[in-house]
């Protein structure tokens, strides 16, 4: 482990460690025990929890009425490759004292971009040496890599579903580089969000040829991951629009069925985050539990939207009773595959210390471990299980099992519906699930 780093802006915080819930102190974990085991696995290898570089070292307050309000000390410097070190000193001190293991970034987060595609790919390799060194120091592993093909002004139009050609190659330019820089920092996955693959108005617009290009560009992307010696796993993030209107992977149905049709299922898994799922309408749960259902649950984007906004705000994770839910279909699907729980999610414009960092972090780190634990309780102790196999249990047998195994015709289920009689009512019980969730938090 690397000594934390006596000029940070995070010197005045103390090394975060797991206290219990007795513990008053906000500098610590009173439920994130990396240590302890829940269903056969730590929590740490449950989670594996990672910082987003962009949320926490690049997003600096501003919104649209207003600059800056959180001020970083390495914008004082002027060369690039100096800002980025400075920058990546504050975010492995950061990851090192906080005990957290993993991180996640796209190109331009590392380090500031040009127009020039070798310009660019030199800057990223070499701060993909510094990162190196730096994980090797502290343990701190890359959860995932990303490139960012939203931000600059020629991807206006999309990136793999742009109109042009030559914007399309720029992108699989900028996806090189950090697919090399994932591989040589011996990345778990590598993230594919669309932000601006979909469109603004069909009148300008063929979806088919730009559905049709995003799969070959992903084709054409793993292929050289495989070929290159990338053993991790490839990730599509959902998300329904923001910054496009109408975004081609709008959410994990949609995702499944293009990776489908386009032969992309066994390649990739599904990064699924909260506030995506909310924006199409659905829970978290819901995305969690289809991701599951067809073997493609693969990572976590964690935070939260607002009730009362209807856009991507990105907040901290802190609802136990939508977590613990989640926990319930995470924990019975077995956990992600490839992937683990990373910090999408920003503090707000206005938590100006650097100590409200760790306060977000703290919070989400500790929601989710308190949800793991009630949700196994309720696994192991509840009558959820059960209950919920009673509700089909006429499925495991006589004609309901020769349905599911298609030996009845329509006629056969019409007679059936005669010598049944009428089906008895039966509750769905949902009160009374939900005071479960309560009642073992
Ligand atoms: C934006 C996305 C983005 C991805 C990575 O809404 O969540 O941050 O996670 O490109
Ligand atoms: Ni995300
Ligand atoms: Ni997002």
């Amino acid at each position: 482990m690397t000594p934390v780093q006596p000029d940070s802006i995070f010197s005045s915080i103390p090394a975060i460690r797991f206290e219990g819930v007795e513990s008053d102190n906000p500098f610590s974990f009173r439920y994130y025990d990396p240590s302890r085991i829940v269903a056969g696995k730590t929590m740490a290898e449950h989670f594996r929890f990672a910082c987003a570089y962009w949320h926490s070292f690049n997003g600096n307050g501003s919104d649209p009425f207003g600059g800056p309000t959180h001020i970083f000390p390495w914008d004082r410097y002027t060369d690039p490759l100096d800002r980025a070190r400075a920058k990546m000193d504050a975010a492995f001190d950061f990851m090192t004292r906080l005990g957290l293991g993993y991180y996640c970034f796209h190109d331009v987060d590392v380090v500031d971009y040009t127009d020039d595609v070798a310009d660019n790919e030199r800057r990223l390799q070499a701060m993909v040496a510094y990162a190196k060194q730096k994980q090797v120091e502290t343990g701190i592993m890359l959860l995932w890599g990303t490139a960012n093909l939203f931000s600059h002004r020629r991807y206006m139009n999309g990136a793999a579903t742009n109109p042009d050609f030559k914007v399309l190659a720029h992108g699989a330019a900028q996806v090189k580089a950090a697919l090399d820089a994932t591989i040589e920092l011996g990345g778990a996955g590598y993230v594919f969000w669309g932000g601006r693959e979909g469109y603004m108005s069909l009148l300008n617009t063929n979806m088919s040829l730009e559905k049709e290009n995003l799969a070959r560009f992903l084709h054409t992307a793993k292929d050289y991951g495989r070929r290159n010696g990338f053993t991790g796993t490839f990730f599509i993030e959902p998300k329904p629009g923001e910054p496009s209107k109408h975004q081609y992977d709008f959410d994990v149905e949609t995702v499944v069925g293009f990776l489908r049709q386009y032969d992309l299922l066994g390649d990739f898994k599904i990064n699924i985050e909260v506030n995506h799922a909310t924006l199409a309408g659905h829970t978290f749960t819901h995305e969690l539990q289809a991701a599951a259902d067809a073997g493609v649950l693969g990572s976590v984007d964690a935070n939260r939207g607002d009730y009362q906004n209807g856009w991507d705000t990105d907040q901290f994770p802190n609802n136990l009773n939508e977590l613990t839910e989640a926990m319930l279909i995470f924990l019975e699907a077995g956990g992600l595959q490839g992937g683990g729980v990373n910090f999408d999610a920003k503090i707000r414009r206005n938590s100006t210390d650097p100590a409200d960092l760790f306060y977000a972090h703290i919070g989400g780190m500790d929601a989710f471990a308190r949800a793991l634990i009630t949700a196994d309780k309720i696994l192991q102790k509840s009558e959820y299980k059960k209950f919920r196999a009673d509700r089909y249990a006429s499925y495991e047998g006589g004609a309901g099992k020769d349905f599911r195994n298609g030996k009845l015709t329509l006629e056969d289920l019409r007679d059936l519906a005669i010598s049944g009689g009428e089906p008895e009512v039966k509750s769905g019980r949902q009160e009374w699930l939900e005071n479960i969730i309560n009642r073992y938090l």
